[in-house]
């Protein structure tokens, strides 16, 4: 009997393991071996114990990583805001079309509007662009539903996704996303729907992972989000926090309060905010996608979370409002260019930190025995030249629980 399903070979791996001599856990000619859909061993060439493999993946000199992980996106919704992005190009803003009843609420229309199929076929898509460059988990989030049906028929297609196309999927439900139309003058009943409703439902039938919600003064208030996070914890799931995006609400203060997994966007956080995160162990979800298109000059602050401890994740964020990113690489070169990460925290906050944030940091984001063989075979010379170049995509193949798949080269 083979001793592994697949080796792989004549490259280098970058396990990002976080106790390592060096940022990337670099093993210079290095294999992996996989066996039931795991890492069964890794290690240098010249250690590689004996053994038959079923499938010998040739890396032509190139490099392994974990499979990259993109810890939030909005990647389930109807229509586009293409028309939206002509206008604040005239000179409106987002918040301005926001208020006029667009943004998020355009889209809110439209994914109501879309048949469960409709949202399907546009989601996996945007979910094929990013498995093919290198992505094997996904979160996808809700929140453009904003009532009970809409938002757990977005959940339920994320985890179809999932289904169909073999990726992780994770799901969050973001019913705290917009004052959906129909509750105008009504915004604690909205909040009483989400607590009394969407969140036991969507606990009671599986469909989500997690509770989200927006902490803006176009979205939802502190005390609205204390409340949503409750119930929350009341139904078992973890929270995270969309905070200090456009102003500073206190989010990332509110967040740690609540234990939440991750805080997200956080240009505006203030120093205390930043230690609070310290203190309660949430990651800090960077998102440079949506601060390069609404062209926020606010960066977060990048050097108190390092100066703290604070872990870093990057992710894509991709929605069709203030983010319509669908490379995870973009978003690394982003992080790098915009928020002045090294390539090598770029990294982690897509492999490993990313995998904190959606409660999977003992199953995938490192390559370490036992872990998932969730991996991305690059045809690159150094790990740094995933954040280095600005489109192209060198990803030859992913491997997602030990199959191998072909990538976008
Ligand atoms: N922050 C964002 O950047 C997205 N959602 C959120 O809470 C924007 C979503 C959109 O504009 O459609
Ligand atoms: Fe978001």
């Amino acid at each position: 009997m083979p001793t592994w399903d697949m080796l792989l070979v004549n490259g280098h791996v970058a396990t990002m393991r976080a106790e390592s001599p060096d940022p990337y856990g670099t093993i210079r000619d290095g294999c992996v071996a996989v066996r039931d859909g795991r890492i069964a061993w890794v290690g240098r060439r010249v250690d590689l114990p004996p053994g038959e493999a079923v499938e010998r993946v040739d890396m032509r000199g190139g490099w392994v990583t974990p499979g990259l992980i993109d810890c939030h996106t909005h990647l389930v919704f109807g229509g586009d805001r293409i028309r939206e992005f002509e206008q604040r190009l005239l000179g409106a803003t987002y918040e301005e079309l926001a208020r006029a009843g667009g943004g998020i609420l355009s889209t809110v229309r439209a994914t109501r509007a879309a048949s469960r199929d409709e949202l399907l076929a546009g989601a996996r898509a945007r979910l094929a662009d990013l498995s093919a460059a290198g992505v094997t988990t996904v979160e996808i989030k809700s929140g453009y539903g904003l009532d009970v049906d809409t938002e757990l028929r977005m959940l339920d297609v994320g985890r179809a996704l999932g289904e169909a196309t073999g990726l992780r999927v994770v799901t969050t439900l973001l019913g705290a996303h917009a004052l959906p139309p129909e509750y105008a003058s009504r915004r604690e009943a909205y909040v009483d729907l989400i607590c009394q409703e969407m969140i036991p439902r969507a606990a009671e039938e599986s469909l989500a992972d997690a509770v989200d919600a927006f902490l803006e003064e176009i979205a939802f208030t502190a005390d609205e989000c204390d409340r949503v996070f409750d119930a929350a914890a009341s139904m078992g799931l973890p929270v995270r926090l969309h905070a200090d995006q456009r102003t500073d609400g206190g989010g990332a203060a509110l967040a740690a309060r609540h234990g939440a997994r991750s805080a997200d966007h956080l240009e505006y956080t203030s120093e205390a905010g930043v230690e609070a995160l310290a203190a309660a162990g949430t990651v800090a979800v960077l998102l440079p996608g949506a601060a390069y298109f609404l062209r926020d000059a606010r960066v977060p602050p990048v050097e108190a979370f390092r100066r703290h401890g604070v872990p870093m994740a990057v992710a894509t964020d991709l929605n069709p409002g203030s983010s319509p990113l669908r490379s995870p690489l973009m978003a690394m070169n982003m992080a790098c260019t915009l928020f002045r990460l090294t390539p090598a925290e770029a990294l982690a906050g897509m492999t490993r930190t990313a995998a904190r944030v959606l409660g999977l940091e003992n199953r995938v984001g490192v390559v370490e025995e036992s872990f998932g063989a969730d991996l991305a075979v690059w045809d690159i010379s150094h790990p740094a030249a995933l954040s280095y170049w600005m489109g192209g995509n060198p990803c030859r193949f992913v491997v997602r629980v030990g199959t191998l798949v072909p990538g976008g080269r």
